[in-house]
């Protein structure tokens, strides 16, 4: 059997400043002709506000678990009457109907998402687990509590790793993620889930004259589509 991968590069999505809505249309537009060709979509953001067009892009398929690796909850409803920022995605993942749950790993630090954010994330039904905790479960059993067999989209927020890797972000936290962790996961996940979409945001390069930030971003999701298309049949 042929296991070559073709990729094809559709450029920026074109981001219109100060207006959200046509942005994230441009965004939604763009992914949904990766599904159309029957691709697997990888998002490199941008904030990660360009994971809800991304959401979008899917409404028409069937449902699917969303894994996030973030140091931020970003379960707020709303704030500052804004709806459809970087603090907002995982709430407006939550809210559709093809959403089948979340597990939400990385967590620490309040952030955008308060107490009201965290306990609405635990009532519609989202698995949370912080650095800690699943430094004491250990991240191939992290794995096993996402629903197995399940289509899986992974969006992966860089603060969650520890800013003394990468540091080129906006809301730096500290008590990260070290490499090998998110790629263990990463690597368990793919040997279970079909995964049907990626994003990666929150890189900032100017944040960080060294650029390893952009470096670990590369890194881990080379290594992540080298997982994915090793496991596929
Ligand atoms: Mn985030």
């Amino acid at each position: 059997m042929d296991k070559s991968v073709k990729i094809v590069d559709l450029g920026d999505a074109d981001i219109v400043h100060t207006d959200t809505k046509k942005s994230h249309y441009n965004i939604c537009k763009a992914v949904k002709a990766a599904l159309n060709a029957k691709s697997l979509p990888v998002v490199i953001g941008g904030d990660h506000s360009i994971n809800i067009p991304c959401i979008e892009a899917f409404k028409d398929e069937s449902s699917f678990h969303i894994l996030q690796i973030d140091a931020h909850l970003d379960f707020v409803d709303e704030r500052h009457g804004v709806r459809y920022g970087h603090g907002n995605p995982m709430r407006r993942a939550a809210e559709k109907d093809y959403v089948s749950g979340l597990t939400q790993v990385g967590i620490r630090n309040v952030s955008s998402t308060a107490k009201e954010g965290y306990e609405k994330a635990r009532e519609m039904g989202s698995d949370i687990i912080s650095v800690r905790q699943a430094r004491k479960i250990g991240m191939k059993n992290i794995a096993k509590r996402i629903p197995k067999g399940k289509r899986l989209y992974v969006t992966i927020d860089i603060d969650a790793f520890c800013p003394s890797i990468a540091p080129g972000t906006g809301t730096p936290s500290h008590g990260g993620f070290l490499y090998y962790e998110v790629l263990e996961l990463l690597q368990s996940i793919t040997v279970q889930n079909s995964i049907i979409g990626i994003d990666i945001v929150e890189v900032a390069p100017d944040y960080d004259p060294t650029d390893s930030t952009a470096i670990l971003a590369a890194q881990i999701l080379l290594n992540f589509l080298g997982f994915i298309f090793s496991n596929s049949s």
